[in-house]
């Protein structure tokens, strides 16, 4: 893409109502725009890491098993009041009247319609286990929207529902989010920390929350320093009963408590291994038995003739929440600095000086070779100084930057930058586009 043909709009100043550095440097970096308090349109740079993320985050459930269907943002009440919600769930609730006065709602999570959907569906034990889920749009009409997409009014969302014959199936399903989101975040170049967590307004009895640890975070959290270990990516048999539940037990033993827990912690004789920090919730895991599938009838006929209410989870992940969050634990005095699986452009191609003709021509074969190669670039077409440009590029955090200038230009070679580190390499021009078409 040229810069010069996209909307970029970068500000040099942080804006006086950004507390939290991400939400700065989202604004800063041409993300996000707010259009009314706690919502906001992404802007092309930013919908393409959320597209990344939300692309991740499909593949591992995919991969666990789970599958995609797309449920509606707009909902009627009379479906929450099946489930004895529709008053509960209080002033965070948005409600909506549609011209025949009818109750409507914006979703704030899918408990009930994914519960009315499978009731309608399935019939018998052949129709489970399942684990359905969607990546949608919900509203919660928080009192104290804040730190941009961190914590919105509109946010986007992957929840999925598993529906099983008995507790133990639904542990299992319940192993199979639980290692999925580990794999999820790491995929994503995070470190987030599964965490005993109480189910609040969701319901239930097991509840796990995973949190990114970032000093703006808005839980605090105590943990065992064997947490601060970079986590390993697993090739995981999601079929496996015996080994998801080994790696799930693994991974708990390990203590990490968030902030009413903190005495616990101690207790349990973390001692000097304690660390204490603070973190974002990036994912919250639900397990609650037959909450709403008793309430809501949700009945199947078992092997032998009986009937069964099936036993359920529920499993998010706050999707636009994690492009706040992977900033927060990502960045640096320059702005973004984005792990390459979630990055908007692979790299970035920067013409040092527009003013030379030479240099604008191998630029801009540079920048269809890239192209050829199947390299995501973003190419600074701009007539503007090099150091203007730099600044751009280090703001907007590119894995790569590769730059041309008169000088290596006359002795065939380009600069190349990592952004993470602020290495810098000359390379051949042929040898820097196969160097960035392996990455
Ligand atoms: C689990 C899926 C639920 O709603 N029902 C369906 C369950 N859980 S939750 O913890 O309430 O939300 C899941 C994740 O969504 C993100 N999130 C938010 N992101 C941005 N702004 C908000 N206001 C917001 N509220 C929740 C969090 O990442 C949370 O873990």
């Amino acid at each position: 893409m040229r810069l010069t043909r996209t909307l970029l709009p970068v500000m040099k100043e942080s804006p006086a109502d950004a507390q939290i550095i991400s939400h700065k440097l989202m604004l800063r970096a041409g993300l996000v725009r707010q259009t009314a308090a706690g919502i906001y349109a992404w802007l092309p740079l930013g919908l393409r890491v959320l597209r990344n993320i939300e692309r991740i985050v499909r593949e591992e459930q995919d991969r666990a098993g789970a599958i995609e269907l797309l449920m509606p943002t707009l909902q009627s009440a009379d479906l929450w009041r099946e489930s004895g919600r529709y008053d509960a769930y209080g002033p965070e609730m948005l409600r909506i009247r549609d011209r025949h006065e009818r109750e409507m709602l914006f979703g704030p999570t899918n408990e009930e319609m994914v519960t009315a959907i499978f009731r309608d569906a399935a019939r018998s034990y052949r129709d489970l286990p399942r684990i359905l889920y969607h990546i949608q749009w919900k509203f919660r009409d928080e009192v104290r929207p804040r730190f941009g997409v961190m914590r919105g009014r509109e946010f986007l969302m992957k929840d999925a529902y598993s529906f099983d014959m008995d507790e133990a199936g639904a542990r299992h399903s319940y192993n199979r989010m639980f290692v999925a989101y580990l794999n999820t975040f790491a995929r994503m170049g995070l470190r987030a920390i599964p965490m005993q967590a109480d189910t609040g307004p969701i319901g239930g009895d097991l509840s796990h929350e995973f949190i990114v640890l970032a000093e703006t975070g808005e839980s605090e959290v105590f943990y065992h320093a064997n947490w601060e270990r970079p986590a390993a990516l697993r090739h995981v048999d999601f079929d496996d009963v015996a080994g998801l539940r080994s790696i799930v037990s693994g991974y708990t033993a390990d203590y990490a408590a968030t902030d009413e827990k903190r005495d616990a912690a101690r207790e349990a004789g973390a001692g000097d291994a304690l660390r204490q920090s603070r973190g974002v919730e990036v994912g919250h895991i639900f397990y609650f038995g037959t909450k709403y599938s008793s309430a809501m009838g949700l009945k199947v006929q078992a092997k032998d003739g009986s009937e069964v209410v099936p036993q359920m989870g529920s499993y998010g992940i706050g999707v636009s929440r994690l492009v706040g969050a992977i900033i927060e634990a990502s960045h640096d005095d320059a702005g973004i600095v984005w792990p390459d699986a979630v990055a908007p452009y692979a790299v970035g191609l920067v013409n040092m000086r527009a003013d030379d003709a030479a240099c604008a021509t191998a630029a801009d074969d540079l920048y269809a070779r890239l192209r050829t190669a199947g390299v995501e670039t973003l190419y600074d077409d701009r007539d503007e100084r090099g150091g203007a440009k730099f600044a751009t590029m280090d703001l907007i955090g590119l894995p790569w930057q590769m730059v041309v200038g008169p000088k290596g230009l006359a002795k065939g070679v380009v600069e190349l930058k990592r952004r993470a580190t602020g290495e810098r390499h000359e390379l051949a021009v042929d040898d820097a586009v196969a160097r960035i078409a392996q990455a």
